[in-house]
């Protein structure tokens, strides 16, 4: 702060002096914009070492006769300074409460973003439609465990140890007892053998799941994908009712406009087997990159179940026939969303999951 003129040396008359302390006061308290500066002013102002403090303890020195009067000057500007001190306190009180206000204030018609809603993964969403067709045709839901051993994954798909269609799966094993007995599930095919072994036939069932395999991920496939497994055993059962449900299922799911078709293959656990695809919705048939230029799209493999499989699980198959299906549900998922590139699934970016 600026200090007052201390004139306590005779120059200038007495009034010219106390009238400079009041005015040069004034200026101070002006220029304090906060109440904390407001309070420094104050001691410097009216403090033991101010200015006027100064002057009074000067008093001694006068003239006996000049001492009332240069002590009444004395008092009457700190009276002034000190209502001067008042006013500006009030002021800084006034507007230091409305700061405060206008900081705390709340607009009732502020409008406030709806917060942003979770959503069901598509994968997910189409998993819980396919269940819902399939319960809608008269199946049942099962489930089975993701971590499979070597009996449930190949052996009694009638795939003995070293058989060649192993290589079909690119297996992940688990350190888990003896090497390469215990895997994630490549599949959702080895939950048709828990279902044999622990209800007997009929079985009218759809195994949805994750399935693992050492896939490198491309457009159309990813490690970790999910598969909905079907089976039904009973009494004579045909090809021509496995046809008759996936033609059902595919009408259901992608509508009239989706042509299917079953093709030749080959599954150790099927005999026929057939592989099911249907025409390409990234390009409608043309060819292109997402279906390998072909125009069609696999979705899964199907096929009348191996007489070698019932053996496996105790049944007679001379009694029982059925038919088996596994979809890929991503596949299913990328060919309804039209969806060229499967990897958008676990990249998990959520501007694209938001638009499907
Ligand atoms: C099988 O897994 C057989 N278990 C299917 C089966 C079941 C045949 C019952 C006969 C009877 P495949 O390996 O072809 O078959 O896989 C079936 C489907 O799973 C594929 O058509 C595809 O839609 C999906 N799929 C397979 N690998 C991947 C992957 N890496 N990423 C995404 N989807 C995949």
């Amino acid at each position: 702060m600026t200090p007052a003129p201390d004139r306590g040396d005779g120059s200038g008359t007495p009034d010219d002096d106390t009238e400079a302390l009041v005015s040069s006061a004034i200026e101070v308290l002006g220029a304090a914009t906060t109440l904390a500066a407001l309070d420094e002013a104050q001691t410097d102002l009216l403090g033991k070492r101010s200015p006027l403090a100064r002057a009074h303890q000067a008093l001694v020195s006068l003239e006996p006769g000049e001492r009332p009067e240069a002590g009444r000057r004395l008092n009457e500007a700190r009276r002034r300074i000190e209502s001067h001190l008042a006013d500006r306190r009030r002021e800084l009180q006034g507007s230091e409460r409305a700061a405060r206000l206008h900081a705390d204030r709340l607009d009732p018609t502020e409008v406030i973003a709806p917060p942003l809603r979770g959503r069901l993964h598509v994968v997910q969403r189409t998993r819980d439609e396919l269940e819902d067709v399939f319960v809608g045709m008269g199946f049942a839901v099962a489930e089975g465990p993701e971590v499979e051993t070597d009996w449930y994954n190949f052996e009694a798909l009638n795939m003995p140890p070293a058989h060649p269609a192993r290589g079909m799966w690119d297996t992940l094993y688990l350190e888990l007892g003896e090497p390469e007995t215990v895997m994630l599930r490549t599949h959702t095919s080895p939950v048709q053998i828990r279902l044999m072994e622990t209800q007997g036939p009929p079985i009218y069932a759809v195994i949805p799941g994750k399935c693992y395999r050492r896939d490198t991920p491309d457009a159309r496939h990813i490690p970790t994908f999910h598969q909905i497994e079907g089976l039904v055993v009973d009494h004579g059962i045909s090809f021509a009712d496995l046809a008759g449900t996936i033609e059902t299922f595919t009408t259901a799911y992608f509508g009239p406009d989706i042509h299917s078709r079953l093709r030749p293959s080959y599954f150790p656990f099927t005999e026929p087997s057939a592989e099911y695809e249907i025409t390409c919705t990234i390009c409608k048939g043309k060819g292109c990159r997402t279906c390998s230029q072909t125009g069609w799209v696999e979705l899964g493999g199907c096929g009348m179940v191996d007489p070698a499989v019932f053996e496996a699980v105790g049944l007679d198959a001379d009694e029982w026939t059925g038919f088996a299906f596994g979809f890929g549900i991503d596949r299913c998922t990328q060919m309804r969303h039209e969806i060229p590139d499967m990897r958008v699934f676990f990249d998990n970016d959520v501007r694209v999951l938001r638009q499907i």
